[in-house]
């Protein structure tokens, strides 16, 4: 008997009535979201999880809806918007109202948990946030001072656990009721690939730059331990975590000044001048957006001025890891940041207008189009244009006087590397994890041991002491108690030296790639603006193309980068332990 198939027609009018619907409630979800994030409180809590339990629950119920259509002849576009519609959530949840809410509910909960996350280190006498305490990491070079301030703001993971064990009960049932296998998997679905090729995917581009990584690695113990001690730093064994500057010992570039090479040449300090120069955080985001505005795209809307949290206020809890919105998904566009004067974050609010700019330029497409070409692309934006924030760059924006003194070529590389390039296996490292996580692999009873033997495995680090099952401290990195997955990142740090390479290219730039800067470059911004138009309309190779006429991710840009360093790094390690 042949089962009638619905008429295009109808398919035509479905997407219509789910776009339209998806737009009203995801506006919705982020009004309250950007409420919570910037004034949380019980109330604005409840209220988040519901708006965005309300968009879970429209998108499963399309989604399976959409199921109805298989094998009806329709539009390239249709069919892109029915794969954009099953990849739509960032977590799935049951059909069941009550376990939807309970999911969303979790996931706010555990973000207060963690923005509200306090610790007084030894000796002190304020409670600091993870800014705080960060600080401390970066700036301390006393190995105790270092522990108690790492192991300090890692107790706010045992607060997540037991909300994170029971999101994960109940993501992976909202997974398997769209039909795939568990969260991690439908994670791994977005890619315009099958899942499995997508894994392979990811530890090719690794084993591209893994050489480079390890040589890094090398260097960095052998000097550690020089500055902290045979007992302190192992010779060949993993690098002690709480040594290395940052609190996840995800870039290592706080840590340049021990490692510097002698007769480098200073390394020019952005912090010390925008501090001399009273540069507010408001002055440092025009920075960046004169950046934009000088590739062809256009200033930001003067609501992104009046809108946006750029500093932390005093007189309540916010969500401080920096972020980029846009509330309307047209127009609205607004960051929400802590900002702090330092050249850390003047890259960072870099990375953030990349986001606004890329949700500017595919704000007028049909609403399942208005995301990046995969996630990668969205993070990989706006560290590309801080890639040319290259010390003449600085020198022309009048940031660095005529005189300023910068590092060599190598003192450059080996700063850059230590920020980008240790920074690609802790990118791998958590989602690594939490793919074992929510396919079951790995239960509760061996989460925070599993956490560090991915770690090491990835990494090359440990923690200073032994972590038992009472500690989670994958529960003390942002990303894992606020739901966002992770892979996207490692993506980001390979693609933008790709898109650098290129539109470093086609400005007619042929000196080495890390001297190259676009700013003010009309043809990068018409290549860069080429990609951002498409949004999520076609397949990521076909935006990749439009960038850099390369349909393959590919490490080579990052690889030629780094070359000089490379070879540089490998003549120092001469005689000295490889590996861990
Ligand atoms: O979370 C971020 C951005 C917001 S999407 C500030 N990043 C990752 C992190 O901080 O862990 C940027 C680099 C990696
Ligand atoms: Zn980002």
């Amino acid at each position: 008997m042949d089962v009638e198939l619905p008429a295009s027609s109808e398919l035509e009018a479905f997407l219509h009535r789910a776009e339209s619907e998806l737009l009203d409630r995801s506006c919705e979800a982020q009004q309250a979201d950007w409420v919570f994030a910037t004034y949380i409180n019980p109330d604005s809590e409840a209220l988040a999880a519901r708006a965005n339990a309300r968009v879970i629950d429209l998108t499963v119920a399309l989604a399976k809806e959409s199921r109805r259509f298989a094998g009806v002849a329709m539009s390239p576009d249709s069919a892109r918007k029915l794969v954009l519609l099953r990849q739509f959530l960032p977590v799935c949840a049951p059909a069941d109202p009550a376990e939807s809410r309970e999911l969303t509910r979790l996931v706010a909960s555990m973000q207060g948990t963690y923005s509200r996350g306090r610790y007084t280190p030894r000796g002190g006498s304020d409670a600091l946030d993870v800014q705080g305490l960060s600080r401390i990491l970066y700036t301390s070079r006393d190995p105790e001072v270092l522990e108690d301030a790492w192991a300090g703001w890692h107790r706010v993971g045992r607060g997540v656990r037991s909300e994170f064990t029971r999101y994960v009960e109940l993501a992976n049932r909202g997974s398997r009721e769209l039909g795939f296998p568990d969260t991690g998997a439908m994670w791994r679905s977005k890619y315009d690939m099958d899942p499995a090729e997508f894994a392979r995917e990811v530890e090719r581009l690794w084993s591209e730059v893994r050489p480079l990584y390890v040589s890094l690695h090398a260097y960095t113990r052998a000097r550690l331990r020089a500055a902290y001690g045979d007992e302190r730093v192992p010779s060949d064994g993993p690098i002690p975590a709480h040594l290395l500057g940052d609190m996840w010992a995800q870039s290592w570039e706080k840590v340049y000044p021990l490692l510097a090479p002698p007769d480098g040449g200073e390394y020019f300090d952005l912090t010390g001048a925008l501090t001399e120069r009273k540069t507010s955080a408001e002055e440092m985001v025009r920075y960046a957006e004169r950046f934009f505005v000088s590739l062809g795209l256009p200033p930001l809307p003067a609501t992104f001025w009046e809108r946006s949290m750029l500093t932390r206020p005093r007189d309540r809890e916010v969500v401080c890891h920096a972020s980029a919105w846009d509330l309307d998904f047209v127009d609205d566009l607004r960051i929400k940041m802590c900002i702090e004067v330092t050249g850390e974050d003047f890259q960072t609010i870099h990375h953030e207008l990349g986001h606004n700019y890329y949700q500017r330029a595919y704000g007028r497409l049909p609403f399942l189009f208005r995301e990046s070409a995969h996630d990668g692309f969205h993070e990989a934006v706006g560290d590309t244009v801080a890639l040319s924030v290259t010390p003449e760059y600085l020198r022309r924006i009048g940031l660095a006087p005529d005189g300023a003194r910068f590092a060599d070529d190598v003192g450059l590389l080996l700063e850059r590397a230590l920020e980008k390039i240790a920074f690609l296996p802790f990118g791998l490292a958590v989602d690594a994890w939490r793919w074992q996580v929510f396919s079951g692999e790995v239960g509760p009873s061996e989460y925070n041991s599993s956490w560090w033997e991915v770690r090491r495995r990835y990494q090359g680090v440990a923690p200073g002491r032994p972590r038992g099952e009472e500690e989670f401290d994958p529960g003390a990195k942002y990303h894992v108690p606020a739901n966002v997955p992770y892979m996207r990142y490692f993506l980001a740090h390979i693609l933008q030296f790709q898109f650098h390479r290129a539109l470093a290219r086609a400005t007619a730039d042929s000196g080495p790639l890390h001297r190259a800067s676009i700013y003010g470059s009309r043809v990068a911004g018409d290549r860069l603006r080429a990609m951002l138009e498409m949004g999520a309309s076609r397949e990521w190779p076909d935006a990749l193309e439009a960038l850099t006429g390369e349909r393959r991710m590919s490490a080579d840009g990052m690889l030629e980068y780094f070359a000089p360093l490379k070879r540089w790094l490998d003549e120092r390690n001469r005689g000295v332990p490889v590996g861990w």
